[in-house]
């Protein structure tokens, strides 16, 4: 059952953050609204061309003294951003909740990712090593050294509104640089809580200035950061559409991308399978965060002889999915962010019923208030335009595979690479499916779904995917510029490729 949120804890919730007062009239700036009531939570204020160059100009400054800041140093005031994260996780979780519709158990899981990630970067601060070469010259060393690069732009969807940037953010600062945060015009609230967090940290630390926020509801801010050369990286989170207008604008200048696109994710089911797991997965995958995650499972390949027995457990477990208010414990499933997503799903069901799809469950909206939708299940075909592309939804395609060689090639056989899966407890399609000629995708999970990826490893897709990597690994290189050091310690001059080059009379 559905109860939408009291304006109480709406306001509740913005108090224990200590936003209140960044509140302005609905004349002086944009809306923030809470999709599960459809109503507006609060306005804020729109920044101008002139805020757009103060906070330019405050990341340019504060970069030269942050970058002289040693390293380990840097991580102590991301290790005080993580303990105030920790501090305020539940306010932050249920803000995330109100604010973009996604379940409170998974807003509290969207501050943790960002506590991970502060944990991560703290060790990192310890940890930007470079490596030395063997040179092939007499007395001559060799290493490469990675020095901050910069202020770095940073813009944000809806769906991640805090752990993305801190992704981005936390990094980044280890690595010496400053951040500009561009996050997105319908979660404004929850940036400013985060911004606010990182400021008062950033304070107590002499890193005044690293940390800036634009809100803008336009794509004129967005636009402005990625034509500035001022901003040697830009990371961007969103479509792949607008992803390859940032990479082209960015590239035009020489400037580096961090590029976290569209998914198009599939699991694939074989009749080895521990079927409860798969089911588990599956649901998680695409149900969650209402099929607004870009790692959300999109579609379902089942091996033939599975495919009956699967589609009737799957849709049973869909009938016992709560959705509703995302701040109750029994909801399962939140509505979707606007108006405009819920227009998109429908588009989408309708489309694929054209093209002959069948719905085994949901493709009906939920009566109002809030932008609430049922599951969904459909069968398809992967070949389908609408089955090629990501609509940010619950609704899941489902397909039938006779031989693995087909599941493999269905797999891929989409514009996007971000994440994929495979139940099987068959050692010889698991190999596959992670060999060279398998998953195409830049995250591949054996018996776990294709969402909810740990900071640890490096997180990001292949193709229209968008090819960044951020997070763990050695993510932190994007945030650092590589420099080559070769030193000759030696009387001589030796010459590389072993080149004689000396006047003749020396010869
Ligand atoms: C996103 O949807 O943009 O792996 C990020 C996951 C999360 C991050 C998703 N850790 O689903």
């Amino acid at each position: 059952m559905r109860h939408p949120v009291g304006s109480a804890v709406e306001r509740e919730t913005l108090a224990r953050l200590g936003i209140l007062d960044a509140i302005c009239g609905a004349d002086q700036g944009f809306a923030s609204e809470n999709p599960a009531t459809g109503k507006v939570l609060a306005h804020v204020r729109r920044a101008t061309g002139a805020d757009f160059q103060a906070a330019l100009d405050a990341a340019r400054a504060a970069f030269p003294r942050w970058r002289d800041v040693p390293a380990p140093r840097r991580g102590a005031m991301v290790r005080a951003l993580g303990e105030a994260l920790r501090r305020h996780k539940d306010a932050l979780g249920t803000l995330i909740a109100l604010e973009t519709g996604k379940i409170k158990a998974e807003g509290d899981g969207e501050v943790q990712e960002m506590i991970d990630i502060a944990d991560f970067a703290v060790g990192l601060s310890r940890q930007l090593y470079g490596r030395t070469m063997a040179s092939e010259r007499l007395r001559h060393r060799m290493y490469e050294q990675w020095l901050p690069l910069g202020p770095v732009g940073v813009i944000t969807a809806f769906n991640f509104p805090a752990a993305v940037w801190a992704w981005n953010a936390l990094i980044a600062a280890v690595c010496g640089d400053s951040v500009v945060w561009k996050p997105s015009p319908k979660a404004p609230l929850t940036a400013l809580a985060v911004h606010r967090l990182a400021c008062a940290a950033a304070q107590q630390h002499d890193a005044d200035g690293i940390f800036g926020l634009l809100l803008a509801d336009g794509q004129e801010t967005g636009r402005a950061m990625v034509a500035d050369a001022r901003l040697p990286l830009i990371s961007f989170t969103g479509s792949s559409a607008v992803g390859r207008d940032v990479a082209q604008a960015v590239a035009g200048r020489f400037g580096r991308c961090l590029l976290e696109c569209s998914g198009n994710n599939a699991v694939i089911v074989d009749e080895t399978a521990d079927l409860d797991l798969a089911l588990r997965a599956i649901l998680f995958g695409a149900v969650g965060t209402a099929g607004q995650r870009c790692t959300t499972t999109r579609r379902l390949l089942l091996q033939e002889t599975v495919y009956d027995e699967f589609v009737a457990r799957l849709v049973a477990a869909y009938g016992e999915v709560c959705v509703g208010d995302p701040l109750l414990a029994s909801t399962l499933m939140g509505p979707l962010i606007d108006e405009a997503a819920r227009s998109a799903f429908v588009a989408a069901v309708a489309e694929a019923e054209a093209c002959g799809g069948q719905v085994l469950y949901g493709g009906r909206l939920l009566a109002g208030p809030g932008w609430f939708v049922r599951p969904t299940l459909v069968a398809a075909e992967n070949h389908w335009p609408v089955v090629q592309r990501e609509t940010f939804a619950p609704i899941l395609y489902v397909m039938r595979w006779r031989d693995f060689g087909t599941a493999l090639a269905l797999n891929n056989a989409v514009p996007q690479g971000l994440s994929s899966a495979l139940f099987s407890r068959d050692l010889r399609r698991a190999e596959a499916f992670l060999a060279a000629a398998g998953s195409d995708c830049g995250i591949a999970n054996l018996n776990l779904g294709t969402s909810g990826a740990e900071i640890g490893g490096a997180f990001g897709g292949e193709k229209d995917s968008g090819g960044g990597r951020e997070a763990g690994s050695d993510a932190w290189r994007a945030y650092m510029r590589r420099q080559t050091v070769t030193i000759n310690w030696g009387a001589d001059l030796p010459l590389a490729q072993g080149i004689e080059f000396l006047p003749r009379s020396e010869s």
